[in-house]
């Protein structure tokens, strides 16, 4: 055993992909797993790993310190004597609640497991290896918030841009932004923030947007939308910088290895690009063959295929705007291009077609 990582939040999107890249390069990983109510453990993106011999699943629950103290432990009682060998080992810790409208209306579970269980990690971390452990961090844009300009072009955002945390996700996630460069400051640890701005893959969550759309995307080439019922959206004009989250785990890897001396810190990980929800609608029926018009305005907007001129396929819904939105995030990632030599080569219409593909294949295999 040469290197070890634990991945909290190896079901979801970048945990799952992130396995995959550590286990191909060797990497012994320890995965955090959580029970669920609808079914026993949500292993649907990690299926295909669940044999490697590499990989060990452990129980735990971010809402509770002493399931979070006994998965530390549990690692540590494996890999101690190994230590000495790799000096320390990597944490990734990915697992959250990540859904920023549900932060709306789950806020304490938010903040316990998105802030404070983050501080239970690191203390666990420290009580057992010592400071020979390195810490990623799942930060995210959304600290920005809402930048306060009166520029009608607002800018990139740096690593020096002022955070403006504008939901109760934003705000835990900023908590846990803060320890981390605590515990780097005060205990000399190898704690870095990533802090990413949006990215997707064919395995993004069913209930974000682009996923939503995709998916919906796949059922309407298919002729299977169930009902015929238009995809219900929130806000269309909102502005976001998708990323590629396969290559997006490339860039937490590097933050943790490559990363010495000056160049440890927090790093914005991002594309550059901005587009609105409505352009990625559009770009996504594109992909089928299907141009959309919008007639109507606000809550009463709706888009139909221009193409037969009569399907509604999307309606927008007031239940799906969140109290507060944050209208555009779009960041600037030369800081890890200089220092680490990361940089994003997926263009977003490739990351679509790639979305509907797959969710076209999904579909027809009855999944
Ligand atoms: P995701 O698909 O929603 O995955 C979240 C993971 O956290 C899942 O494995 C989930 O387990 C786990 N989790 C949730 N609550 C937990 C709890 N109480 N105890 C233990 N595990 C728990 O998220 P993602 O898109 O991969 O994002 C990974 C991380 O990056 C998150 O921290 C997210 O906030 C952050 N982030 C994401 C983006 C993005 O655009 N994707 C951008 C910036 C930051 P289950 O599978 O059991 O639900
Ligand atoms: O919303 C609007 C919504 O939920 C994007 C998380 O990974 O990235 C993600 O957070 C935009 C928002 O992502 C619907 O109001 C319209 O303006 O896909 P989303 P998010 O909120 O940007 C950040 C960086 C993270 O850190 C988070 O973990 O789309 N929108 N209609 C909708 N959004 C959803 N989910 N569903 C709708 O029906």
């Amino acid at each position: 055993m040469k290197q070890v990582a634990i991945i909290t939040g190896i079901t979801g999107q970048d945990g799952s992909y992130l396995a995959e890249d550590l286990l191909n390069d060797d990497v012994h990983v320890f995965g955090g797993i959580r029970r669920s109510a609808s079914s026993p453990y949500n292993l649907g993106r990690i299926s295909h790993l669940l044999e490697h011999p590499n990989l060990k699943l452990i129980y735990f629950d971010m809402m509770d310190a002493c399931s979070i103290e006994k998965f530390v432990k549990s690692v540590y009682d494996s890999v101690h004597d190994v230590l000495q060998l790799s000096n320390y080992i990597q944490v990734y810790h990915l697992a959250a609640q990540s859904h920023v409208g549900d932060s709306f209306r789950i806020p304490t579970v938010t903040h316990q497991v998105n802030a404070l269980g983050v501080i239970v990690l690191l203390e666990s971390l420290r009580t057992h290896f010592k400071n020979n452990f390195r810490f990623y961090q799942a930060s995210t844009s959304e600290l920005f918030g809402n930048i306060k300009t009166k520029s009608k072009n607002p800018k990139t955002m740096t690593e020096c841009t002022p955070f403006n945390p504008e939901s109760p996700y934003a705000i835990a996630k900023m908590a846990a932004y803060l320890t981390v460069q605590n515990y780097r400051k005060a205990y000399d640890i190898h704690a870095v923030n990533g802090i990413l701005f949006n990215h997707e893959s064919p395995r993004r969550g069913m209930d974000f947007v682009t996923r939503k759309i995709t998916n919906y995307v796949a059922q309407y080439a298919l002729n299977r939308v169930p009902g015929n019922r238009p995809l219900q959206l929130g806000n269309l004009k909102s502005k976001r910088d998708w990323g590629d989250a396969r290559e997006y785990v490339k860039a937490m890897r590097k933050m943790l290895i490559e990363a010495q001396g000056d160049t440890v810190g927090d790093y914005i990980v991002a594309t550059g690009e901005a587009y609105s929800v409505r352009t990625f609608i559009q770009l996504a029926f594109q992909k089928i063959g299907v141009m959309i018009e919008w007639f109507g305005s606000g809550v009463n907007e709706k888009g139909r295929n221009a193409t037969n001129g009569k399907d509604i396929l999307v309606q927008v819904n007031k239940e799906l705007f969140r109290p507060v939105d944050i209208l555009y995030l779009v960041g600037n990632a030369e800081k890890i291009k200089k220092n680490l030599n990361w940089q994003p080569t997926v263009p977003l219409n490739h990351l679509i077609s790639d979305m509907v593909d797959n969710d076209i294949e999904l579909l027809k295999k009855g999944l």
